[in-house]
């Protein structure tokens, strides 16, 4: 039991405990994105009262009129949340004196130089401990290297003069949402929770069983950290293997994508991932990257990850060579043709278009002098080139265009009408699986 593990000089333990456990604690969310506005809503849901944190001031102001901007979060569910006063939002930091508990959920970008951008974390970080009391619970969220809590957050929290896991409680717990996840959302997913010292691991963890479903306490910070990293790491690795075997596959005239379906029979020790025309989104493109980095540290090359990189950087390329190939079949060159290309979110049926490949895809293509244009029914506008392009009518385009490029896969696009209205079409997804045409070329 908790109890027994923490000191009776732990009096300020016992108190927040009892606030925990009887939904008395004020609840903080420092960060109101798609970690943050769901964890802000859990938590309201669990019956406490929630305050959501955020430099933004319009997003503060959506929050409070009770407008939900995250998809997983209808607004059937949020107004109420908002109108009855257990969820609120600010931009005033100050709060925190106010707070038993807060969750940091910023974001943790790469550089261009693909070293870790720690200042949305190291803010965040300063302006609890200008705030921090007694009796706080500090967890960070944010995906990061395994470290970080206690070689950057802890000393700040601690140069206030209070006591880690006396005065106040640290943990790190990786966030795990996926996006647009039909089947497992914030409160459905097991939750990792690793502390600065036992107490503060066990903190968390009543902490989070308060809200969630499932907890899972680990024996450190580091521990929490590196879980995270692996998951992701463990995708970008599989994706680019899978990759790296289009690419052998296209060279050797093998359907690689009758060979994954083939192995996927296999009902043991293997998990089917499949080729794509890059690496997008927020998470596996970046969290990788995050470990190599810190590795590089200690003194550790991690080169699995940096040869991943190294593939799946390289698909956008290998598409556009596709398009070459069969543009040059048709006798016509790059440059001039009209290449229209489906699809450009980072992954289907969502609108984010962080580190799409399609964009990359977009770019190469009207460096070789290509006229581009695209449809996507999730994203209406997209910069590239210092541009705006904006999503064109699908079937007049595909008319016109002398190559049109599937590189998302979005469901409920009429494929078989696709492949009718093109002269010829590059499917970098399968997404024309069980479609037999001379016009269409799989990667
Ligand atoms: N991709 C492939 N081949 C695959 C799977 C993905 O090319 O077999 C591409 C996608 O098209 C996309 C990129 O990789 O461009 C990332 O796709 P993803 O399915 O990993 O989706 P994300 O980036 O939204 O990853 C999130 C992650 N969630 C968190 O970090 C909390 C990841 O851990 C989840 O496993 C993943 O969602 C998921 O399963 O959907």
């Amino acid at each position: 039991m908790i109890q027994e593990a923490l000191s009776p000089a732990t009096s300020v333990a016992a108190d927040l405990q009892n606030k925990i456990r009887t939904k008395k604690a004020r609840v903080g969310v420092l960060g109101l994105g798609y970690v943050g506005l769901p964890l802000a809503v859990e938590f309201a849901r669990a019956g406490f009262d929630v305050v959501g944190i955020d430099v933004l001031q319009a997003k503060v102001d959506q929050f409070n009129a009770g407008h939900s901007y995250i998809k997983d979060v209808p607004d059937s569910t949020f107004a109420p949340l908002v109108k009855s006063g257990k969820l609120r939002a600010t931009t005033d930091f100050s709060v925190i004196r106010t707070l038993d508990t807060i969750d940091i959920c910023v974001p943790t970008p790469l550089r261009k130089t693909k070293d870790p951008d720690m200042s949305f974390v190291v803010a965040a970080t300063e302006a609890i401990a200008q705030h921090i009391h007694p009796g706080l619970l500090v967890m960070l969220e944010s995906t990061t290297y395994p470290g970080t809590t206690d070689e950057l957050l802890l000393p700040k929290l601690s140069a206030t003069g209070l006591d880690v896991g006396k005065d106040f409680f640290l943990c790190f717990s990786p966030e795990r949402v996926d996006p647009g996840n039909p089947k497992f959302q914030t409160a459905n997913i097991p939750k990792v929770v690793g502390g600065i010292t036992a107490a503060c691991t066990e903190m968390g963890a009543l902490f989070y069983k308060q809200a969630l479903e499932t907890v899972v306490p680990v024996s450190s910070t580091r521990v929490a950290e590196m879980v995270k990293l692996l998951e992701n790491t463990f995708r970008m690795i599989n994706i680019g293997l899978v990759n790296e075997l289009a690419v052998m596959s296209s060279r050797m005239g093998i359907d690689v994508w009758e060979v994954i379906d083939a192995a996927a029979t296999k009902p043991f020790g293997f998990m089917p991932f499949y080729p794509g025309p890059g690496l997008g989104g927020h998470c596996i493109p970046i969290d990788p990257f995050y470990l190599s980095w810190k590795s590089k540290e200690a003194g550790i090359e991690a080169r699995f990850i940096e040869l991943a990189g190294h593939i799946n950087g390289r698909m956008p390329a290998f598409v556009v060579e596709k398009i070459q190939n069969a543009l040059n079949d048709a006798r016509k060159s790059v440059r001039g043709s009209k290449v229209h290309i489906l699809g450009i979110a980072y992954k289907r049926d969502i609108d984010d278009v962080r580190e799409s490949p399609a964009l990359d895809i977009m770019m190469l293509l009207e460096r070789l002098g290509a006229k581009v244009s695209y449809s996507d029914p999730f994203v209406d506008t997209v910069n590239l080139n210092a541009r705006v392009l904006h999503t064109q009518d699908m079937f007049p385009s595909i008319a016109t265009a002398d190559c049109v490029v599937i590189v998302t896969d979005h469901t409920g696009l009429d494929y078989e009408k696709v492949i009718e209205h093109s002269k010829v079409i590059v499917d970098t997804r399968n997404a024309l699986k069980g479609f037999h045409s001379p016009k269409i070329v799989r990667l």
